[in-house]
Parts: structure tokens; sequence; C-alpha cells
């Protein structure tokens, strides 16, 4: 059976943050978790590369958009490669594969009626690339605080507005479409208020997949964007995901827009969206105009990407938002992986060595610590079937201590000396544990 994960297509508008490599990580580790149950998982990841603000930044850095975005695209691959994630599939949306799934999905929602000629004037937001309904001239971004800027023109629009009732039916038909439930009450209510229709090409900037024979219209970058989870794995017998990771800012594009999307085309839906928090740093959401911004890069080089990764699982609680300081990770670093679980590692190693002449000894052990492995296995497996990977780990972490615990109430070392070898490396005959033990 196959387990199809995807992050979202990262904007090339600068290169990667904590932030995008804590969805990337999380894919990785589920994918590996599925893996092990026996699914054909896979991951895409990938380079959301169009619109006007990609167009300004290559301007800006005087380059030409293409150029501009194959440093960044190639950025984020060393990125995941540096950080040993398994991509399966990194889809950027300037690839021409990419461009006909677009098209085509376009020319599906245009046959079933779901697509319109209008205009629109309005106010929109080119670092979030959102119409801003109910905006008067000058207004902030809802989203990022920058002004809005007016615009007029002549658009395809899709008929939102048509899917408000399937999607409702959607939602309370597949509880875990939109989870956490935070998110999913959210986008209820949002929905419940009414759709309008979505203006879903430009006429005004170049940098997009051309509308085939509707020139000088191109995508609007959401349309472009979410069909990069299909484009990728065209052919491939993936789709539908079965999981898009994303962060909480992005819900509203990927749990109402996506599904009406594929409903107007007839297409199969996703099987659940999964918004997690933010990664804050000093309070505030990692943003390079608030130059808060963390690297993966020096982490992953003084504490490796083991490190990192438990940090950030076992940190934040999946689905909210989490600080990330230094001292946090260093703290976590010294306390769970160097003396928690190093220590320990090493301790049980030594017996082996020194009680057992190197062999793990045959039998089940003591019994109070194999029952609690195994149900410690049992509550680590739900606990990460449901995303809850911080509580998964401290299930693990408890039965580290207990360990721990167990050994220094034991004292192998002095039951050794009393001449109870048999204790002392259950399991082992005695002669052996006699042998080494001399
Ligand atoms: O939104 N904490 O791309 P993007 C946690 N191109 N996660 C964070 C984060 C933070 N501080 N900062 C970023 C886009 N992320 C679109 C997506 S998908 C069809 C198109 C992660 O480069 C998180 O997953 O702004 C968030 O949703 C994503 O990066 C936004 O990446």
């Amino acid at each position: 059976m196959k387990y199809y994960i995807t992050t979202p297509i990262y904007y090339v508008n600068a290169a990667p943050h904590i932030g995008h490599a804590y969805t990337t990580i999380v894919a990785d580790m589920i994918r590996r978790f599925k893996g092990m149950q026996g699914y054909e998982a896979a991951v895409t990841t990938g380079s959301d590369e169009h619109g006007v603000n990609v167009e300004r930044a290559a301007e800006r850095a005087g380059k030409t958009p293409k150029e501009f975005t194959d440093v960044i695209a190639a950025a984020f691959q060393k990125e995941w490669q540096s950080l040993r994630l398994q991509v399966d599939y990194f889809q950027r949306t300037t690839n021409p594969q990419h461009a006909r799934v677009v098209q085509d999905l376009f020319e599906r929602c245009r046959r079933n009626g779901y697509i319109y000629k209008g205009s629109y004037t309005g106010q929109y937001c080119i670092f979030d690339n959102l119409y801003v309904n109910d905006a008067k001239p000058g207004d902030p971004c809802p989203d990022c605080g920058r002004p809005t800027e007016t615009i007029t023109e002549e658009n395809f629009f899709f008929k939102l507005s048509a899917f408000g009732e399937r999607l409702l039916e959607l939602y309370e038909r597949e509880p875990n479409f939109i989870q956490p439930e935070t998110r999913r009450n959210e986008v209820m209510a949002f929905v419940k208020q009414g759709l309008t229709d979505l203006s879903i090409t430009r006429s005004n900037i170049k940098w997009g997949i051309p509308v085939e024979g509707e020139a000088p219209h191109v995508f609007y970058v959401w349309f472009d964007a979410l069909t990069a989870y299909m484009s990728a794995v065209d052919g491939e017998a993936m789709w539908p995901a079965d999981l898009h990771l994303i962060g909480k800012e992005i819900v509203r594009f990927h749990a109402i827009y996506w599904p009406a999307f594929l409903m107007a085309a007839g297409l199969e839906l996703p099987k659940r969206i999964f918004a997690h928090g933010w990664l804050l740093f000093e309070e505030s959401k990692m943003s390079k105009s608030r130059g808060n911004i963390v690297r993966p890069e020096p982490i992953r080089r003084v504490m490796g990407v083991d490190a990192l990764r438990y940090f950030l699982l076992r940190e934040v609680v999946f689905g909210q938002d989490g600080s990330f300081s230094y001292d946090a990770l260093v703290g976590r670093y010294n306390s769970d992986l160097a003396n928690g679980l190093g220590n320990l590692a090493s301790r049980t190693l030594t017996m082996i060595r020194q009680y057992n002449a190197g062999a793990v000894p045959a039998g089940n052990g003591a019994p109070t610590i194999a029952e609690l492995a195994r149900t410690t296995t049992a509550s680590m497996i739900a606990a990460f079937a449901e995303f809850e990977f911080s509580k998964g780990l401290e299930a693990v972490w408890a039965l580290l201590s207990a360990t721990d615990k167990y050994i220094v109430e034991q004292a192998p070392w002095t039951l050794l000396k009393k001449g109870e070898e048999g204790r002392a490396a259950p399991g082992a005959s005695c002669s052996r544990a006699r042998r080494s033990a001399r």
C-alpha cells in the first residue's frame, strides 16, 4: 500500500530556514514511520517559483526570474540532502511537465462549467499572493500587515461559490480531513459565511504559466502551486495524497480552494490536511522581514541532524506554535540525548561487554522492564499515528529512565561481587558470565 505525503512547495524568494526544515523533517519522519509499517511511502516537496514577488526579487538581484529561481531551488534541494531527508519528488513549478498538468486541471474545470471571464478590481497583497476582499485602497494585508495594492484586470474566475455545501459535507463526512480540530473549526466557520468566486488568472504579470490560447493570461500562483502535489506524481499511481503537511497560515488554500478545484475537475481529493503551528523565535514568527531567521545548517554541523530532528519533534507539540531557542536546543541535547539516551546506551553496552563477553544475553530480561518496553512501543506507535510526536517520545524517555532506575536498583556490579552472576547477566549461562567477570 502506498502512503503519499507532501510538504508545501516553498517560495524561492529566500533561502530555506528552520521553519521550512521543520515541515520537511516531519514529512521525512512520517515517511520512515510508514515505511516501517510496510507502506510504500513517498514524499513530495518542491519550489513555488512564479508570481510578482519572485519577478521583483529577481529584478533586485539583477537576474532573470529563471536564473534567480534556479539558484534558490538548488539551495532547497541541497538543504534537504544535507539534512538527510528522503525526497522522492522535488517539483519545481517552472517544470514544463508541471505546466501541462496545471493547464489540464483548468481545462477540466472549464469543461465542467466552473470557469468564467470577469473583471476584478480590488486590493491585492503581492507578498502573500492574496486578493483581500472588502479591503479599501492602502489597507494592510490581513496575513502579513504590509500595504495592499489596488489592481483592476480582466480575469478568469473559478466558481468557488458553488462549492460551499459540498465542502461542508466533505468536512462532516471526513472529520479528519482537516486537522487539528482548531483549524477544522476555523475553516468550517469561514465556509459557512459564504464563499465568493476566485480569480485564478492574471493578465498583468509575465512570470507564470500561460493559459493556453488566452494570452496574456497566466495562472494565479495558488492554482499553479497547489497542482504541484499532483503533477509531481503524474503517472505514478500515488494520487490522491494521503497527507498534505502544511503550516497553519495556508490552511484556507489547502482546505477550501484545493478540494474545490479538484471537485470541479472531477479528480480525487487528498485524504488529509494537517496544519501545524509556527516555530517562533523570541515570540514572533520567523520571517525575513523581521530578520529573526534561524538556519538549520549551523545546527546540523555542530549537533547533527538527529539532534535537530529530536529537538523539533520533542519540544514542540505538533499542531501548536512552539518556541525555538538555542538554550532549549542545548538543554535537550544535554539532558535527553547525552545524559538520558547516551548514558543508558553506554552503560548497557559496557555491561554487555564486561559481564557477558559482548553478547546480548538470551531470554526476555527483567519482566517489569520487558513489559514496559512492550507497552511503550504500543503507545509510541499509537501517538505517532495520531501525529502526537512529542507524546510518543515522552513515552520512550519514560522507558529509558525506568531502565536506568532498574539498573541502579539492581546494581549488577555489586551482585557480581556477591557471586550472583546469573542475575547480573540474566539468561546467560553461568560459565560464560563467570568467564567474563574474571
Ligand atoms: O506558503 N514555523 O511557501 P513558503 C513553522 N509557496 N513552519 C514554517 C515557518 C515557521 N516559522 N515558516 C515557514 C508558501 N514554515 C507557498 C506554499 S503550497 C502549494 C504553496 C513552513 O515558502 C510551513 O510549512 O512561505 C509553511 O506553511 C511553509 O513553510 C510556507 O512556506
